[in-house]
């Protein structure tokens, strides 16, 4: 019986008092837990920022690499032994600036991942810098007549990808949040959830109370229609939808691929015990 004790760790943490990580931290435990995974069966993959920091401060196997090139290693990890549970976690400067290519690719491949998106709309390790998910005419540091492009949309992104599930939740939101966590876990295929997480340091606009007066639980969709879907996914502005949004149908990577399908890379024969049988073969051409 797992709990989320098992994931306890004393590391001290290096977030401000109030940044909405920590609600993204309660919540991926008791999310594992309640779906029984272990510590040893889940790896946390993340790259560089605030949010990638999240699994230091959980007892849990992971891998921190560069910024934004959190993805492919999180791909390389699932594709060598397909029994582990992979979850990447990243910001939205991350995932959408810095390995918005990564994305791209991820959401073609249709990997079995679970990508959690800290969304605070904002840069908030290097210092409140702009990010592709920045409101319109904000001012910052890289915006100094505020921001003059429209802010791009990962969930339309992910629903025209046709991926296995496509969710948004708020790190305020408690139990939503560890539903939809628990539920994007589950899911065969990439699961992709936008959380909604005040930086309260650096952005001044989407605080916790602008994102509480916004959330409303989505109520009687069918996240397999593609077309409702995709209306849900630009709502934005005084109504902001979360919930789940889109279930897709596209077979998961690791299945369509002959080598590994049926037995993981971790449990083939090692390459040099190959060797031999290799040798004999080219010896005899
Ligand atoms: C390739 C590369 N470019 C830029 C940086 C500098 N850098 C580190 S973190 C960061 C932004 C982090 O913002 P975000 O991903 O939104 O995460 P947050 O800190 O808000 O959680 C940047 C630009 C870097 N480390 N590597
Ligand atoms: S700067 Fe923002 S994102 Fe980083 S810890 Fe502080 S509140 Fe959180």
């Amino acid at each position: 019986m797992v709990d989320v004790t098992d994931y306890k760790c004393d590391r001290e943490i290096a977030w401000c008092p109030g940044c909405g990580n920590f609600g993204i931290l309660n919540a991926i435990p008791r999310a594992l837990a309640k779906i029984g995974k272990a510590p040893h069966e889940v790896v946390i993959v993340s790259g560089i920022g605030q949010a990638p920091k999240l699994p230091h401060y959980l007892n849990v196997n992971t891998f921190n690499g560069l910024h934004g090139r959190s993805l492919p290693a999180a791909t390389a990890i699932k594709l060598a032994n397909h029994d582990l549970t992979v979850i990447v976690v990243g910001g939205d400067g991350d995932g959408y600036a810095e390995g918005g290519n990564h994305f791209l690719h991820a959401l073609r491949r249709n990997i079995d991942i679970t990508y959690l998106v800290h969304n605070n709309q904002i840069y908030g390790l290097t210092k409140g810098q702009a990010s592709p998910t920045t409101e319109p005419e904000y001012i910052t540091g890289t915006t100094p007549w505020g921001v003059l492009t429209e802010p791009f949309n990962p969930l339309v992104m992910a629903i025209s990808a046709d991926i296995s599930f496509v969710a948004r939740s708020f790190s305020g939101a408690g139990d939503h949040l560890v539903d939809t966590i628990a539920e994007a876990i589950t899911q065969r295929g990439f699961s992709f959830v936008d959380i909604l997480q005040p930086c309260v340091s650096f952005n001044h606009l989407n605080t916790h109370s602008w994102y509480r007066e916004r959330v409303t639980p989505i109520e009687g969709h069918d996240p397999t229609d593609r077309r409702a879907a995709w209306e849900l996914a630009h709502k934005w502005g005084d109504e902001i939808p979360i919930g789940v949004i889109y279930k897709g149908s596209r077979p998961a990577y690791d299945s369509l691929v002959p080598a590994i399908r049926d037995t993981p890379l971790v449990k083939q024969a090692r390459f040099e015990d190959k060797l031999p049988m290799l040798n004999e073969e080219f010896m005899a051409r």
